[in-house]
């Protein structure tokens, strides 16, 4: 396999102008013929012009209407290459045979539920048809689809629908026209029987927009949440940004068989259903807020990433990691800021620091790739919403959107890079970013290391900040980064001090906003060691340092664990209160895994329990706070911050605290049960959601102690429940226990849900995920469910995946995890690469463990990387996994 690199970046030769597409969809093979207007980048030339093509058959191929020779081109596995074009502008005819009936990667033109579908990011045109398959080639599509009436009276494309029609033989036909130019990555075609939710949106210039969520007719009842998060965020990005929508049209299709959550190609957005379908008693709140957010996202790329896109796939944080960075703010926006904050930096920690210290590590902006899908990661799209909310730490929220406009006045139409949307920011601001773009080349979380002194005679506060950022593959001298440390200096009572100067590199510098003092100081730490010291501090103050996670570092301070406990009860920064009880927590497990290591009897730290309950019992606070709050950092988070990881004694010791906390909690958990009730009709808002929230994780807490009272308890909010949030809580807390009450229930549900595909998707899940000792028979047992399917993403990444994040389970002793998940990758990867090769992933970081560990993980990489007809997708993954 080849590696490809961003230093070998070439504009291409030719660009294309229009791209007339034609679809004759048919049972065995679709015909597709293209009609592209091509010109040469450079007037006169005729270089050779390569397009890309995988798995299509050529059957004619014409210039300027004449057919050529067989000597004129070549054509490979992989390319279709014209030996000399005519050295002008030229017509390019195309005409291919292609079979998407027998597509089971779900990459380019493929069937899902008898239905026809695209997805084309990041390289699936070549599966359509012979194209230049790279994002700088923007062009204007028309798209005609025929197709039998009967089985496909729906045929959808982008834009406006300009013309359609019936035809002989059962046959009719549609004609769409896109007047945006666009990447071949956004183009989209679905036919198929199809019903659709009709709503309609007013652009604040006025324009009316026809909106369509398109489904099998059962389930158009269940796409209300997702009519409802598309109306919003057509309002936010109006309000916020000031971003209209721009055509008189936007439809949304979704299908069940969809490798990626959902797909953004112009006015034709493709989802995953299980991000558009939702009703109170077969959804989550999870599941309503994962819709809100993936609707928003998918709309907002129409500016960034559409309107404006990328140059070339390494930029793909470009549209990424901004536009998660706008999903993010819209549903904080819609709910709980500091909530969603949370959950953000929660899986900041818990999927991409681990990423970002393994043998798959690489910058937010990667180097080199091998297969571009490898690409769609954590570090690309959530460290790269960190970059972004960086920005506008440093800016302003109105500095923010200054750059924010600049960027798209600069570049509306275009294909471009990180760096042009860093130079709008900056001119746009005049700032000084100094060594910022770093970000965007260095991997590896930043160490940033912090220690403080008061001094009570001149009422100075220093802050002396070191920083490191470790070696990752292929970078092993790293530069420092820009910082921006948000922070906060609390008083003996837990009051913000007002803060107007600090002395930064020998001058004392104005931090007041209008001449009035802030409560909350950015301080730009750029070097590798550098002092902040604030003067007139009347006193010795706490510091709340990083406040609301201003930058994506691993933090570490001399705060003495009463500054913690001080912080979690008084800090005004809701993230860092909650933060606060999270380094508690840690150092708290850390230890505790040192204890069980040793064999000593382990002892929960009475102060913990203290800190827990008082918020566990304070009314004034914001119950999904509350639950966030009393939820111990994941398995995960506590293996990554030691030597060798050890998922037993993690395991134990979580799973210890919790047990102790439930009996020590015992009568506060319950009434949190009994006064979180609620019979009110579903609603998906934040009151509502808090509420169930907190009660659903004290009744865990509870059902964790396995005692007949509370399994009694958690079956009674199991049948009384009216919502799959609580009614699947209610399960998930029985469930942790081994026996037949759990065995019932778990029959139970699947008797009442069998019939909904989505909801059998959370009862694989639950079940694949579970730590309860030897479960790895019960999921080779699911394997051969007559609901489960290997050719379902979904269904493999709640069974196989689900699997791979118990951490007992997947990780035993005796290697039959690893050995399960080696024999899966290997059925996988024949069937769909891109789905096998996130299966893979879970072996990449097999140095982490025990030498018996670590020998039979790799045993399993071995085994996968010596079979014959391996996809380049795995090839990656398990050949940087064992470099
Ligand atoms: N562009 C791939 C799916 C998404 O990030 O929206
Ligand atoms: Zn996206």
């Amino acid at each position: 396999p080849k590696e490809i690199f961003l230093k070998d970046y070439k504009m291409p030769d030719y660009y294309f102008d229009t791209v007339d597409l034609k679809f004759y969809l048919g049972e065995e093979k679709t015909f597709v013929s293209s009609k592209i207007t091509v010109f040469p980048r450079v007037e006169g030339s005729s270089s050779p012009l390569v397009l890309d093509g995988h798995d299509v058959k050529l059957l004619t191929i014409r210039v300027n209407g004449k057919e050529l020779k067989e000597n004129d081109y070549r054509v490979d596995s992989r390319h279709l290459t014209l030996h000399s074009p005519p050295g002008g502008t030229f017509t390019l005819e195309i005409a291919t045979e292609i079979y998407p009936q027998k597509n089971t990667s779900l990459e380019g033109l493929y069937k899902s539920s008898g239905n026809f579908c695209t997805q084309c990011e990041a390289e699936g045109f070549r599966k359509i048809t012979f194209y230049q398959d790279r994002p700088d080639i923007m062009a204007k599509y028309t798209c005609y689809i025929e197709a039998d009436k009967s089985l496909y009276p729906v045929l959808l494309s982008n834009g406006n629908l300009v013309e359609q029609g019936d035809l002989e033989g059962g046959k009719h036909f549609a004609i769409w026209e896109d007047p945006f130019k666009k990447p071949c990555y956004l183009f989209a075609l679905v036919a198929g029987q199809l019903e659709s939710r009709d709503g309609s949106f007013v652009t604040r210039s006025g324009q009316k927009v026809a909106l369509r969520i398109w489904t099998p007719s059962q389930d158009v009842p269940k796409t209300a949440h997702a009519m409802y998060s598309l109306k919003a965020a057509m309002k936010w990005d109006e309000d916020v940004f000031g971003l209209e929508y721009d055509l008189g049209l936007y439809n949304i299709v979704a299908v069940p068989d969809f490798n990626m959550g959902a797909m953004e190609n112009k006015s034709l957005n493709i989802f995953n259903s299980n991000l558009v379908l939702a009703s109170p008693e077969t959804a989550s709140d999870a599941d309503y807020a994962a819709i809100l957010g993936v609707v928003g996202h998918e709309y907002f790329h129409n500016w960034t990433g559409n309107r404006v896109t990328c140059r070339d796939w390494f930029q793909l944080s470009l549209k990424e990691g901004l536009t998660v960075f706008r999903d993010q703010e819209f549903s904080s926006d819609m709910g709980s800021r500091a909530v969603k904050r949370i959950a953000d930096v929660s899986k900041l920690r818990n999927y991409q620091f681990p990423q970002d210290a393994g043998p798959m590590a690489h910058p937010v902006r990667p180097h080199s790739y091998i297969k571009m899908d490898n690409f769609y990661t954590v570090t690309v799209y959530e460290k790269g919403a960190e970059v972004v909310r960086m920005y506008k730490t440093l800016l302003g929220s109105q500095g923010f959107r200054k750059g924010m406009d600049l960027y798209f006045k600069r570049h509306d139409g275009q294909a471009v890079t990180c760096e042009d949307f860093f130079a709008a920011m900056r001119d746009a601001n005049d700032a000084d970013f100094a060594n910022f773009l770093t970000w965007y080349s260095q991997a590896g979380t930043p160490i940033l290391k912090v220690t403080t002194s008061y001094n009570p005679e001149a009422h100075t506060f220093s802050l002396k900040f070191s920083q490191d950022v470790p070696p990752t593959p292929g970078q092993s001298v790293k530069e420092p980064m820009f910082i921006p440390v948000a922070l906060g200096l609390l008083d003996s009572t837990g009051k913000d001090m007002p803060l107007s100067s600090v002395y930064h590199g020998g001058i004392l510098q104005s931090i007041a906003i209008n001449n009035k003092p802030v409560y909350t100081a950015v301080l730009p730490v750029t070097k590798k060691d550098e002092e902040f010291v604030f003067s007139d501090i009347p006193e010795q103050p706490i510091p709340s340092i990083l406040r609301g996670y201003s930058a994506p570092v691993r933090l570490e301070t001399d705060l003495s664990d009463s500054d913690l406990f001080f912080l979690l009860a008084h800090d005004s920064d809701e993230f860092n209160r909650w933060e606060a009880g999270q380094v508690l927590a840690r150092k708290l497990m850390l230890s505790l895994v040192a204890d069980i290591q040793q064999n000593k009897q382990l002892v929960l730290n009475p102060k913990f329990v203290l800190g827990l309950k008082s918020i566990l019992s304070d009314s004034s606070l914001d119950k999904e706070f509350i639950a966030k709050a009393i939820t111990l950092p994941g398995e995960g988070e506590i293996m990554d911050m030691m030597e060798v990881a050890d998922p037993d004694a993690v395991h134990a010791v979580r799973t210890f605290i919790r047990k102790q906390l439930a009996q020590e909690l015992k009568e506060e958990l319950i009434s949190t049960v009994v006064n979180n009730r609620c019979s009110e009709e579903y609603v998906f808002d934040h009151p509502q959601m808090a509420r169930r929230a907190l009660k659903n994780i004290a009744l865990a807490y509870l059902a964790s102690l396995d005692e007949p009272e509370f399994t009694e308890l958690a079956l009674h909010e199991y049948r009384a429940s009216t919502n799959m949030t609580e009614q699947f809580a209610a399960l998930a807390a029985i469930a942790q226990n081994p026996g037949k009450t759990r065995d019932d229930v778990l029959a139970d549900f699947y008797n009442k849900w069998q019939h909904d595909f989505l909801v059998v998707n959370k009862w694989f899940a639950l079940q694949a995920m579970s730590d309860i000792p030897g479960n790895i028979e019960n999921v080779r047992k699911l394997l051969n469910h007559p609901a489960f399917d290997l050719r379902n993403p979904n269904k493999v990444y709640s069974l196989i995946g689900g699997f791979c994040g118990s951490r007992v389970n997947f990780h035993a002793k005796d290697g039959s995890g690893y050995e399960f998940l080696g024999e899966i990758v290997l059925q996988l990867d024949k069937l769909n690469p891109q789905t096998a090769s996130r299966m893979v992933s879970a072996f990449s970081r097999w140095r982490r463990y025990d030498k018996n560990r670590q020998n039979l993980a790799k045993v399993q990489l071995e085994k996968i990387l010596s079979t014959n007809g391996l996809s380049e997708n795995v090839f990656e993954i398990a050949s940087k996994s064992l470099a």
